[in-house]
């Protein structure tokens, strides 16, 4: 059975709620991606080398990105020559096999936060402005306040004017302490404030908002690199998590960010925001692909609902599958 049946089947027993999100956050990409997808099967009834040079059309504007495209039709063409393949259903078949597979063989796919035993956990989130930072910050806050931790808020972005009024106001609404600076004040010293806080009321889960100005990259990896020291004297071996924030409507430009991030600091996972406003849902291959970071959690609309665990099969599914 191919994945695409496999996962109809998959779905069609045991619908989950998650599913229904991905489904509609997913419409725009599936509309974009599939429908192309199909189109071009109905146009060629067996596959020519045209054809493989539509298909590599569709997978760059669906923001795969150049050199993950080039090596998922690489893969497809020696595949489909191998078995001797040249209907094009099929071969759309085999595409979403490699392009399912290439996110797995990039190393480690977890997606919850990774608690601690002892102690508060920490996690950083990172990010440029306008990302989603806050707005997903807010969202895992409630997620976990919901699975009964204690959860603290610290506002590291001293930087943008109301950055910190931003997040007090999530932390009003969610009903959890929050530490904070003066404009401008040194972030590590507000992350100090923040650990020695986290300790004393011994909570589960403390994250913190971080100002992500890409202006310098030895700036930011200095304050990033200080922010980290500074956590970890408080608590031994955190920042346990580092999350980047990626828009996925920004396109190419967030596989741009992404990497430089990735080269100023050490990510244990991603965030794609914004899913539901893009109509390029390949984003999350291309960033999978340059960085073998697991994506972590996507979020799929504004609502403190929205943002969900990634699920490769729920993923491909609302890419690939009309309901
Ligand atoms: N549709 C949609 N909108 C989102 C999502 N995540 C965040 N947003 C919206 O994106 C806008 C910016 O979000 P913020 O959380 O303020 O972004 P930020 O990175 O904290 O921005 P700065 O603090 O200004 O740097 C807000 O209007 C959010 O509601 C999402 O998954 N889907
Ligand atoms: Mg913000």
């Amino acid at each position: 059975m191919g994945l695409i049946s496999f996962l109809k089947d998959k779905f069609s027993k045991k619908k989950t709620e998650d599913i229904d999100a991905y489904s509609e956050g997913m419409s725009k990409s599936r509309q974009n991606f599939s429908n192309k997808l199909n189109s071009l099967s109905k146009k060629y009834h067996k596959v020519n080398q045209d054809y493989f040079e539509e298909l590599e059309e569709i997978l760059i504007e669906s923001d795969v990105g150049v050199k993950l495209t080039l090596k998922i039709i690489d893969e497809v063409l020696e595949e489909s020559k191998k078995k001797h393949i040249t209907d094009a259903e099929e071969i759309n078949e085999i595409l979403i096999n490699h392009m399912f597979s290439g996110y797995m063989e990039k190393g480690e796919t977890a997606t919850d936060v990774r608690f601690v035993n002892n102690g508060p956990t920490v996690l950083l989130v990172v990010g440029v402005n306008g990302v989603g930072k806050t707005t997903t910050i807010a969202k895992l806050a409630n997620r976990y306040l919901k699975q009964g931790k204690s959860v603290l808020l610290v506002a590291g972005d001293t930087f943008r004017a109301g950055a910190t009024e931003q997040l007090q106001i999530w932390a009003d609404r969610l009903g959890i302490n929050i530490v904070k600076g003066d404009y401008n004040s040194d972030p590590s010293s507000v992350a100090y404030d923040g650990m020695i806080k986290a300790k004393k009321d011994n909570v589960d889960l403390v994250i913190v908002d971080v100002a992500g100005r890409l202006q310098t990259k030895q700036y930011l990896m200095d304050e990033l690199s200080k922010m980290k020291r500074v956590i970890g004297k408080v608590i031994p071996e955190a920042p346990h998590e580092t999350f980047l924030i990626i828009d996925a409507t920004t396109g190419q430009n967030g596989v741009v960010q992404a990497k430089a991030f990735a080269e100023v600091t050490s990510l244990t996972g991603v965030v794609i925001t914004k899913m539901d406003g893009t109509s390029k849902g390949g984003i999350i291959l291309a960033i999978r692909d340059e960085l073998g970071v697991p994506v972590r959690f996507i979020g799929l609309g504004e609502k403190m609902e929205d943002l969900k665990e990634f699920d490769l099969d729920s993923y491909i599914y609302g890419l690939c599958v009309e309901k």
